[in-house]
C-alpha cells in the first residue's frame, strides 16, 4: 500500500505518516474517535501519531459544533421551510411546458426564493461535530450543465455562498456543456456578477457530455478539493466542513454526501431516507446503481451513528475529491460517452488503486430527481451500436472486472458483449501503474455484502427473443414496470423488453426481473433478492417450458392470447416455444 502512495505525487506529506501507521481504513476510524470531554483525550489502541494527538475533539456532546450556522429564520414565501408549492390553475400551461421542457417544474422553481430555508434533514447529533479549524483545503464546487433551468442553476449557487464557510470556499465553477438556451447565455453572465468573483463559467466550444465536462472543470478548477454537484442541486445546512474533513485526514478519500430529495413537481424538499437509516451505494450485475442498508457489522463498530463511512460506489452527481489526486488518477476515463457508468469507474478506480469512499451522513444535499431526461445525447450517440450507456458499462467492467465477474455481467446484460467499447489500453496502463487491486479484493473488502442480495449468476443456457409457434408472438414486458402481467407481441429482434433469458437453474429473467407464474397467470415480477434460482425447465427437443413446481406447461390461450400454465401437451403448437439469440441495433 504505501508503495503505491509513493508513486502519486503527494502533497500534504501528513497522509503518508498516517498510512505508516495503519493504513486507510484505520484512518477512517480516527474519524469514530470519541475524545474525552476536556477536549485532550487521545485515542485508546495505541496509535501514536502526531496527528491525531493534535486532533482535538471531533465531537462535544450537547455542544455546538465549531463551524455549526445559526438557526435559519423561515419565511412565508412559496417553497419556504421545503413545503411543496402549487402554481394556481391559470398558471397550468406555464408549468406543462416548463415540465416538457425541462423534465421538472420550472414554473413552481421560479416562483421559490433562491435562498428558501429548508428543513435540517441530518440526525441531530451531526449539530454537536468538530472539524479541524487548520485544514486549510479550499474547494472549487463545479456545477455542469447541459440546458438547465435557470432558477434552479442559481439556486444552487446562493445556497453554496449562503451554506459555506468562506474560508472554505474558492470558488463555483459553472461549466457549460454548449447549451442552447438563451438564459443561460449573457443573462447568466451578467447575473453572475453580483457573487463578486466567486462565480465563473466556461463554456465547451462543443458537446462534450458530462462525464467529460467534469473532468474538464476539475482541470480548470484552482481549490484544492473539487466538489461536483448536478445543477439542479440545493445544498443544506454546513454541509461542506463534513466533507472536506475525511479528505484532510487522507487525501485519497472521496467523499459523498447524503442526498434528500427535490420534488420534480412541487420543489417540495424531504429527506429520502429517515435520518438516522443508513444506505450505501452498490450495483447488481447489470451494473444498475442500488443502495443498501450499511451491514449491521460495519454498523456496530461505528461510535456515532453520524459518522462517516465506507461505501462501494454513488450514485455519481454529488462528491468531493482532492483535486490532484483525481487528476493524478487519470480523472475520468475519456473514453466514457455522455452519461451513466462514471460512478462505477471513479469508485472501481479509487478503491482497487488504493483510496477509499466514504458517505457523510452529516452533509446533506438536495437534488432534483427529474420526471425524464429532457435532453438527448445529440450528436455523441450517432454511429454507436446499442445504448451508449451499456457501451460505457462495458467499458468499466472490461478495465475493472476480474474475468469471473466480467461473465456476470455478460450474463445479465448478453449483448453487451457485441458492443463496441472503444480501446482500453490507457485505463489498463493507470490500473498497472498504480498496482491497482484485483476485483475479487473489491468483493471481499469493500462489497462482501453485495452477493448476498446479487448472487454470482449461473449462465445462460438459452437467451434472446422467446417466440411462442401458435401465435407466433414473443414474449414481451410491454415495458410494464413489476409486479404485473407477462404480455406477448410482435417479435421485433430488438432486445429490450423481449430480451428472455433461462438460466441453468430455472430462472427466467428479463432485464432486471424476472418471470414466474401460478395456476391463474404468467407474471414478471421483483427476481427474489439473493436468489437466482426459478422453476422452469425448457426440453430443446419438445420445444416445451415447464414449470416445475406446480408441473404445468407455458401456453397461450387461443382466443385471448394470455399467458398461463396449462398440462402440458407437446404436440400443441401453442405450448411450444423457441429461441433465436440477437445482436445489438
Ligand atoms: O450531456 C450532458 N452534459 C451535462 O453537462 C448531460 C448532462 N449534463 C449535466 C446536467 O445538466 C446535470 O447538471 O450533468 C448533470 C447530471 O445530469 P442529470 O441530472 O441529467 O443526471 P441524473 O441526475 O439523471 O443522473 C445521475 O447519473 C448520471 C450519470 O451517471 C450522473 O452521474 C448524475 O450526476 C447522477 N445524478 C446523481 O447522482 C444525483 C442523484 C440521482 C440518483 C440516483
Ligand atoms: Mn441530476
Amino acid at each position: 500500500h504505501q508503495m503505491k502512495m509513493k508513486t502519486i505525487a503527494w502533497k500534504r506529506s501528513r497522509v503518508l505518516k498516517l498510512s505508516a501507521i495503519g493504513g486507510i481504513f484505520l484512518i477512517g476510524l480516527v474519524l469514530f474517535i470519541r475524545s474525552g470531554d476536556n477536549g485532550s483525550g487521545s485515542p485508546t489502541w495505541g496509535i501514536k501519531s502526531s496527528l491525531i494527538a493534535k486532533k482535538a475533539p471531533w465531537f462535544t456532546e450537547g455542544k455546538l459544533g465549531n463551524f455549526e450556522p445559526a438557526e435559519e429564520p423561515i419565511g412565508d414565501g412559496p417553497g419556504e421551510g421545503g413545503k411543496p408549492y402549487r402554481l394556481p390553475a391559470d398558471k397550468q400551461n406555464e408549468v406543462d411546458e416548463s415540465i416538457g421542457n425541462y423534465g421538472m417544474n420550472m414554473a413552481v422553481s421560479d416562483a421559490i426564493s433562491l435562498e428558501r430555508a429548508i428543513p435540517d434533514t441530518r440526525q441531530a447529533e451531526c449539530k454537536n461535530w468538530n472539524y479541524p479549524e487548520n485544514m486549510g483545503l479550499k474547494a472549487s464546487v463545479v456545477l455542469v450543465f447541459h440546458n438547465e433551468g435557470f432558477s434552479t442553476l442559481m439556486r444552487n449557487c446562493h445556497t453554496i455562498i449562503k451554506r459555506t464557510p468562506p474560508e472554505m470556499l474558492e470558488e463555483i465553477v459553472l461549466v457549460d456543456d454548449f447549451s442552447d438556451k438563451e438564459d443561460l447565455k449573457e443573462k447568466l453572465d451578467t447575473y453572475i456578477t453580483r457573487f463578486n468573483g466567486k462565480v465563473r463559467v466556461i463554456r465547451n466550444t462543443q458537446r462534450e457530455g458530462l462525464i467529460r465536462t467534469r473532468t474538464i472543470g476539475a482541470e480548470e478548477s484552482k481549490g484544492d478539493v473539487v466538489v461536483f454537484l448536478d445543477a439542479h442541486c440545493e445544498v443544506n445546512r454546513n454541509w461542506l466542513p463534513p466533507l472536506l474533513a475525511p479528505i484532510y485526514l487522507d487525501r485519497t478519500t472521496m467523499t459523498v454526501p447524503i442526498i434528500d430529495g427535490v420534488d420534480h413537481t412541487t420543489f417540495e424538499y424531504r429527506p429520502v431516507y429517515s435520518p438516522g437509516t443508513l444506505f450505501r451505494g452498490i450495483f447488481e450485475w447489470g451494473m444498475y446503481y442500488k443502495e443498501t442498508e450499511i451491514p449491521p457489522e460495519m454498523d456496530a463498530e461505528r461510535q456515532y451513528k453520524s459518522a462517516p463511512y465506507k461505501a462501494p460506489t454513488h450514485a455519481g452527481g454529488l462528491f468531493a475529491i482532492d483535486r490532484q489526486y483525481f487528476l493524478d488518477l487519470g480523472a475520468y476515463d475519456p473514453g466514457l460517452l455522455v452519461w451513466g457508468g462514471e460512478n462505477f469507474e471513479l469508485s472501481f478506480k479509487v478503491w482497487q488503486c488504493g483510496g477509499s469512499l466514504e458517505w457523510v451522513p452529516c452533509s446533506r444535499v438536495g437534488h432534483v430527481y427529474r420526471g425524464f431526461m429532457p435532453y438527448n445525447f445529440g450528436k455523441l450517440a450517432e454511429k454507436k451500436k446499442g445504448s451508449l450507456i451499456h457501451i460505457n458499462y462495458k467499458r468499466v467492467i472490461e478495465v475493472w472486472f476480474d474475468e469471473k465477474y466480467k461473465e456476470f455481467f455478460y450474463t445479465r446484460e448478453p449483448l453487451a458483449r457485441y458492443l463496441d467499447s472503444g480501446d482500453i489500453t490507457a485505463q489498463l496502463a493507470i490500473k498497472e501503474k498504480f498496482k491497482c487491486k484485483s476485483f475479487q479484493w473489491f468483493m471481499d473488502n469493500v462489497a462482501p455484502d453485495l452477493l448476498l442480495k446479487y448472487p454470482e449468476l449461473p449462465p445462460n443456457l438459452f437467451w434472446g427473443e422467446f417466440r411462442n409457434k401458435g401465435t407466433n408472438t414473443c414474449m414481451d414486458t410491454m415495458g410494464r414496470p413489476a409486479p404485473t402481467k407477462m404480455g406477448l407481441s410482435g417479435c421485433h429482434g430488438a432486445g429490450n423488453n423481449q430480451l428472455v433469458r433461462l438460466n441453468a437453474q430455472g430462472q427466467i429473467g428479463i432485464g432486471e426481473r424476472c418471470v414466474d407464474a401460478d395456476k391463474s397467470s404468467v407474471k414478471l415480477i421483483f427476481c427474489p433478492l439473493g436468489k437466482v434460482d426459478g422453476p422452469w425447465e425448457y426440453d430443446e427437443t419438445t420445444n416445451i417450458m415447464k414449470h416445475k413446481t406446480t408441473g404445468k406447461c407455458l401456453t397461450v390461450h387461443p382466443t385471448n392470447s394470455n399467458l398461463m400454465l396449462r398440462d402440458c401437451d407437446p404436440g400443441n403448437t401453442y405450448h411450444q416455444w423457441s429461441w433465436k439469440k440477437l445482436k445489438p441495433r
